[in-house]
């Protein structure tokens, strides 16, 4: 019998990798999808089939984190083996501006499931996507032993969730972990976080669409690692005898102004000529510095990060110039085949209409 997944969040970046993954090793995966006007289910639709077609392993629900009823239906429709809760208001930035919706949808969101969970009976297994936005001013390296201290709603939310899998895992006995990643990207991460804007403006500036890239914060240092890789770890925590929380990162850390340096370089362009500072971009409260300490889950998991910080950059800069039908520098590909990343579930980049400078 194939083992069946349950995946919030299922259209978002992290979800279509692991959407694309599982069904690569024989999974059912159902996904939770919102209700939108328009299509948000672009980063899926190559791993899509008619679900009256035999053979169709992928199945999306309508429902949405706020609404633990319908939750707690689906539980008990889909009867999972396994949940990864992805779903979230994901952007750190804008929870400043929605701390109550944030709050609710990346907080409450996951009690919801786990009650969901615990209420339906249901022997099922549960990732949290936990993050390293939890440990905000904390100093480096951050391990799963550091203290969390929060510097946005965001990070206050996850921190809750956190502590949410914690409490289930230790009173209901449920097989529980909290997988706390740091930054990933890849040429699906969503166009308003920094590498990919900046990816993304690049190609518009080639093209001409686009005459200035504006930023905030240039100084802030982050750990970047590559999403595809890093949904394989969340799906190993789920494999393991026992639940356990694990710190997942390259343990290699850049700045802002390091990614656009490394990012402009690649294709010849003078960076300075380009880029601008606007306040709107700054945090109220930024958080500084993230490096991790990833050695329980090389330890544990056997996993280990091979696309570096450079390549990174390159995969996402040759991705957005072929999104806009330019000839990409050529690094990309040549990268995601050395490394193994090249499949079919792993590669597909959707093409996307530009919507205006986000
Ligand atoms: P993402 O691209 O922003 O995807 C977020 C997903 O959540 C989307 O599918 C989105 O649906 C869905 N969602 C948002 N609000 C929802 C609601 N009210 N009800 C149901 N679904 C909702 O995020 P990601 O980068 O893939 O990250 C996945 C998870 O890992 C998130 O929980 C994030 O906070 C966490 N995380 C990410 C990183 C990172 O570096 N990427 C690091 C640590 C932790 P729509 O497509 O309809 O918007
Ligand atoms: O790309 P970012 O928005 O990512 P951030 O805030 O680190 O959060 C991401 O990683 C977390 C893991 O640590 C996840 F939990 C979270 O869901 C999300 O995926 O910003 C990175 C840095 C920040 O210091 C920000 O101040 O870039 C700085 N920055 C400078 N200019 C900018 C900009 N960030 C954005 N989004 N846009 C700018 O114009």
């Amino acid at each position: 019998m194939a083992k069946r997944a349950l995946v919030t969040g299922i259209t978002g970046q992290d979800g279509s990798y692991l959407a694309g993954f599982l069904l690569g090793k024989g999974y059912e995966v159902h996904g939770l999808i919102r209700k939108a006007s328009t299509f948000n289910t672009y980063r899926i639709e190559h791993l899509f089939a008619d679900p009256h077609e035999p053979g169709a392993r992928m199945f999306l629900h309508y429902g949405d984190l706020s609404d633990g009823s319908q939750l707690s239906h689906l539980l008990y429709e889909v009867e999972p083996d396994e949940v990864y809760h992805l779903g979230a208001q994901s952007h750190v930035r804008v929870s400043f501006d929605m701390p109550e919706y944030t709050a609710d949808v990346t907080g409450l969101g996951t009690a919801r499931i786990l009650e969901a969970i615990r209420r339906s009976g249901i022997k099922a297994k549960f990732y949290q996507a936990a993050s390293s936005e939890m440990f905000g001013n904390t100093p480096p390296p951050q391990n799963e032993d550091s203290p969390f201290r929060p510097r946005s709603p965001y990070a206050a939310a996850k921190v809750y969730a956190y502590w949410m899998t914690s409490n289930y895992r230790e009173a209901y006995d449920l097989f529980a972990c909290n997988g706390i990643l740091f930054n990933h990207e890849s040429p699906r991460r969503g166009e308003t976080f920094v590498t990919r804007k900046v990816t993304r403006a690049i190609a518009h500036i080639i093209a001409g669409n686009q005459r200035l890239l504006f930023l905030g914060n240039l100084e802030a240092k982050r750990d970047w690692g590559f999403a595809p890789e890093y949904v394989e770890a969340m799906w190993l925590m789920l494999q393991q005898d026992e639940p356990r929380d694990y710190v997942i990162g390259t343990g290699e850390c850049h700045s802002v102004r390091e990614f656009v340096e490394e990012a402009f370089n690649y294709v010849g362009l003078d960076w300075d000529q380009y880029l601008r500072t606007d306040p709107r971009y700054f945090r109220p409260t930024e958080v500084d510095l993230l490096v991790a300490d990833a050695t329980r889950a090389r330890r544990e998991l056997g996993w280990d990060p091979r696309v570096t910080f450079k390549q990174l950059v390159r995969i996402m800069v040759d991705a957005d110039m072929e999104a806009l039908g330019l000839t990409p520098v050529g690094e990309g590909k040549a990268i995601l085949r050395k490394n193994g990343l090249d499949d079919p579930f792993q590669l597909s980049i959707a093409l996307e209409p530009l919507r205006g400078e986000p």
